[in-house]
């Protein structure tokens, strides 16, 4: 039995590459059965093609709602060709075999991206489309399906080389490619639904992002990766434009978001430089180059081979400071043309640029797959303004301090818990990051920052005549104790502790300033 390909239906909504695929099909002598609109870009490139209406025999009907909805298209599509009581039915209700089907379908996505109202929503929702997509990848034995201009070549290039037909591993990749392209589609059509409905965790969910690039490989050289992007992409890595160097890692990937994340938290111009999705310096200041300087001087030493993300546009002054530094990935929402030539020499240096800032009180959800399931989170886009501020200590924190203390615990809310940060003057001093023991974060910052004004041949640590915050509250006075003796004058933190009175008599005792914030920010 032969494979030629003889019939084809062509409906698609976008319609790139379709007049050349038609030429190709035609000049094989396929015949081509297709829609209204399809049907139109063909025959005006002079490309035979027969309506659907007139090979139904039925109108298209409902403004289009209705058009390959019918007996002789579906059965046609999925008839199997080696059951007789199949080709039987085909006989006796004169149904034509279907051996490729070529559709894609209403642009459901780009009309909910333009904002359009609801009803022009419902009115893409393509219903006759996926019928077809599924059915022909279900009969993927017999029936070639494309739902991606992108595959057009090696159809052809398979039917030049097989006489007319494919083989049955493409037709069964094509097919695998057709369901998660409906899959994808009805999902999207089942998040903007349960979104409208208020529904924040449906009771089913697929993942519903589309394939950007596999990458190399994943967290380690022995793992798997790929990005995907999602339906709803925020400003931010995946959205960006790479202008040089190496393709980015899952490791820069992962990084470059959590840079870029941190620094859309502020309005001032503001530096971070990560390591390990880690911070280990964040500055704000009047103009880049200087939030870069203090950003640096937290901690130089870990500064080596990090990512460097800023919330404003990437200029010359601040561009040279970075390329004497080894960075692996720049990102910035703009750069302008004197910092790209200055980047452009640093070859391997992989600089990236969003063209906006993603805002940081974004609703959205978080995703973290365990054994068994994922857990879905809505997005931390808690943010502590003065006004959410409570003294709890005789003394009143400075307005210097107020400033510092709200900075320092935006950056605490990028560093993994327990999260322990030291900030003076807009600038980040001491970080304590990923520990077990919240004192153990805090002793760790303030050595850290010792050990940084050691080697810049400094007098003092930055952590003396500093504020410091703590993501989750201080069980016990000890960690504030710890952070006192580092030479911090106010605490910021959330409260809340079963001990917060002792915590508080510490404060006092030690002549500290401490607000509460009544949020916590925990990152695991
Ligand atoms: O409105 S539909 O859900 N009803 C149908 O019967 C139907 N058949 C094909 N949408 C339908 N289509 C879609 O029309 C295809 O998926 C494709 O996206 C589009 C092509 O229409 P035209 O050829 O008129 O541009």
């Amino acid at each position: 039995m032969s494979d030629t390909i003889r019939r084809a239906l062509v409906s698609v909504s976008d319609k790139t590459g379709l007049v050349e695929f038609g030429k190709f099909l035609a000049d094989k002598g396929v015949e081509i059965l297709s829609t209204g609109g399809s049907a139109r870009a063909l025959s005006d490139a002079g490309v035979p093609v027969k309506e659907v209406s007139s090979h139904t025999g039925f109108p298209e009907i409902m403004d289009g709602r209705v058009k390959t909805l019918h007996p002789k298209i579906h059965g046609g599509i999925l008839a199997r060709r080696d059951l007789k009581t199949h080709t039987d039915a085909m006989a006796e209700h004169d149904i034509a075999p279907i051996d490729l089907v070529v559709v894609n379908l209403y642009p459901f996505e780009a009309t909910l991206t333009s904002g359009a109202d609801y009803d022009t929503c419902v009115e893409n929702i393509d219903i006759g489309g996926p019928g077809m997509v599924r059915a022909a990848a279900k009969n993927h034995g017999f029936v070639t399906i494309v739902t991606d201009p992108d595959d057009y070549t090696l159809v052809q290039e398979e039917m030049t080389a097989n006489a007319g037909a494919t083989t049955n591993e493409t037709r069964r990749k094509l097919a695998a490619t057709a369901y998660s392209h409906t899959a994808r589609y009805d999902s999207m059509i089942s998040n903007w639904l349960q979104g409208e409905c208020g529904v924040d965790f449906p009771r089913e969910t697929s993942l519903g992002g589309k394939l950007k690039q596999s990458l190399r490989y994943g967290e380690n050289p022995h793992q798997v990766a790929a990005v995907y992007k999602s339906i709803d992409a925020r400003p931010g890595v995946v959205t960006a434009q790479q202008l040089q160097g190496k393709e980015l890692s899952y490791n820069n990937l992962n990084d470059t978001d959590a840079a870029f994340e941190l620094v859309s938290e502020f309005d001032a111009p503001t530096i971070a430089i990560i390591k390990h999705a880690n911070p280990c310096g964040v500055a704000t200041a009047d103009n880049l180059s200087d939030a870069y300087k203090a950003a640096l001087a937290c901690d130089p030493t870990s500064a080596f081979g990090g990512i460097i993300a800023t919330n404003k546009t990437m200029d010359a002054a601040t561009a040279t400071q970075v390329a004497d530094l080894f960075a692996e990935v720049v990102i910035a929402p703009a750069i302008d043309d004197d910092a790209k030539a200055i980047f452009a020499a640093k070859k391997n240096l992989r600089v990236l640029v969003t063209g906006e800032m993603p805002n940081p009180t974004d609703a959205g959800m978080t995703m973290k797959t365990i054994s068994g399931g994922f857990l879905l989170q809505g997005r931390d886009n808690g943010r502590i303004t003065a006004d959410d501020l409570k003294v709890v200590t005789k003394r009143q924190p400075t307005e210097q301090e107020i400033a510092d203390m709200i900075f320092a615990f935006r950056v605490g809310k990028h560093v993994k818990s327990n999260a322990i940060v030291y900030a003076k003057n807009g600038a980040i001093v001491g970080i304590g990051a990923g520990q077990m023991s919240r004192v153990d974060s805090s002793r760790i910052a303030a050595w850290k920052s010792k050990e940084a004004a050691e080697t810049a041949g400094l007098s003092q640590a930055g952590t003396i005549g500093s504020v410091v915050s703590s993501d989750a509250f201080f069980p016990f006075a000890d960690g504030l104790l710890a952070a006192a003796e580092a030479g911090a004058t106010a605490v910021i933190q959330p409260g809340g502790s079963m001990r917060d009175d002792e915590v508080i008599a510490a404060a006092d005792e030690a002549g500290l300033a401490m607000v509460y914030t009544g949020m916590r920010h925990f990152r695991h």
